[in-house]
């Protein structure tokens, strides 16, 4: 795969949790590829972006390398890559440029459901299985507990079943696998969700306008997702009161009203959600004829 100077490549993750999420996100950024007959390689057709398909596992290796200019991965990945280039004393490690809002999850402790947890001092000298031994490692450290952690890739949550460990460190989201391990969550360790990284590497000049226009659009379809445009009329005598319960919005556009005085049209992008609470509130403060919509595309 020879490296092109104008085109950005990103790397995703090729079939799990993250792709489909990941996948919409660049079509709402304007997108449109058509798939390699090899199945690894989305080829942008109107953009200068091409989308590689990994496992998530290699994706902060192949943007620290700078194989890829931008990756989408989740926060566990990019936080156990980090610390491994730290211990080595990697001087440029990628970048996080921004989280999105996909692939949530946590990373959490838990032990046998019969065992009785005594706060982190039950650590001590437990043998703990984990996928992340880095982020564990670093967290018992900070926190000066001896234990010993042994990485396992997959199904950690059998591992003390098995009599391999005493308990685990593994991600959770709705917590039914631990339960159906007969395991109880105790501290979590971290707050995973999608991240977006980029290279260390200067990113050449061919590829700087469309990779600022890629980030921008990433903005604006995370903002617009919770952004609704709201109108409605109002007395002038009750603006002040209406500005203010408008959740999320910058300076809203007056308009007046053709044959009425008393009254205006109030217009506003709210990058909040907009609640029938609010709606209530609003209607108490002499608002009505509301109108709520749906923000298709926002550029700052
Ligand atoms: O093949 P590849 O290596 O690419 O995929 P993978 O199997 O390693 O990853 P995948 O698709 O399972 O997850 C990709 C990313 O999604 C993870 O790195 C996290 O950032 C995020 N994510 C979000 C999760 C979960 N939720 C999650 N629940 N990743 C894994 N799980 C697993 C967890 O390991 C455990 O086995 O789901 C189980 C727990 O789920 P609950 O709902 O039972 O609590
Ligand atoms: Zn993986």
């Amino acid at each position: 795969m020879k490296k092109n100077n104008t085109r950005i490549r990103i790397a995703v993750q090729k079939s799990g949790r993250l792709t489909e999420h990941t996948m919409e996100l660049l079509t709402r950024c304007g997108l449109i590829y058509s798939k390699g007959h090899d199945q690894l390689i989305c080829y942008g057709e109107n953009m200068p972006v091409d989308v590689i398909l990994v496992r998530d596992d290699d994706i902060p290796s192949l943007v620290q390398e700078n194989l890829c200019d931008l990756g989408i991965v989740g926060l566990n990945e990019v936080e156990e890559t980090r610390l491994k280039l730290v211990e080595l004393d990697t001087k440029e490690i990628f970048s996080q440029i921004s989280t999105l809002d996909f692939g949530y999850c946590r990373l959490s402790f838990a032990i046998p459901e019969d065992q009785n947890y005594t706060g982190l001092s039950f650590l001590s000298g437990k043998r703990i299985a984990t996928s992340y031994p880095q982020i564990v490692g670093h967290y018992l450290k900070n926190q000066g507990i001896k234990a010993e952690v042994i990485k396992f890739s997959g199904a950690v949550e059998i591992a003390p079943g098995l009599g391999k460990a005493d308990m685990i460190c593994d991600l959770v989201s709705s917590g039914s696998t631990l339960q159906a391990n007969e395991l109880r969550e105790t501290d979590t360790i971290l707050e995973s969700r999608a991240t977006l990284i980029q290279t260390p590497v200067l990113i050449p000049t061919g590829k700087q306008e469309w990779l600022q226009r890629l980030l921008q659009r990433i903005q604006g379809v995370l903002q617009v997702k919770e952004s609704k445009y709201i109108m409605l009329h109002a007395p002038r005598s009750a603006l002040p009161e209406i500005s203010k319960l408008l959740p999320g919005s910058e300076s809203p556009t007056i308009i007046p009203l053709e044959g009425r005085n008393d009254k205006v049209a109030v217009h506003a992008v709210c990058k909040e959600k907009i609640f029938w609470e609010t709606l209530e509130l609003l209607k108490e403060a002499g608002a009505s004829s509301m109108l709520v919509l749906p923000v298709e595309k926002m550029l700052a």
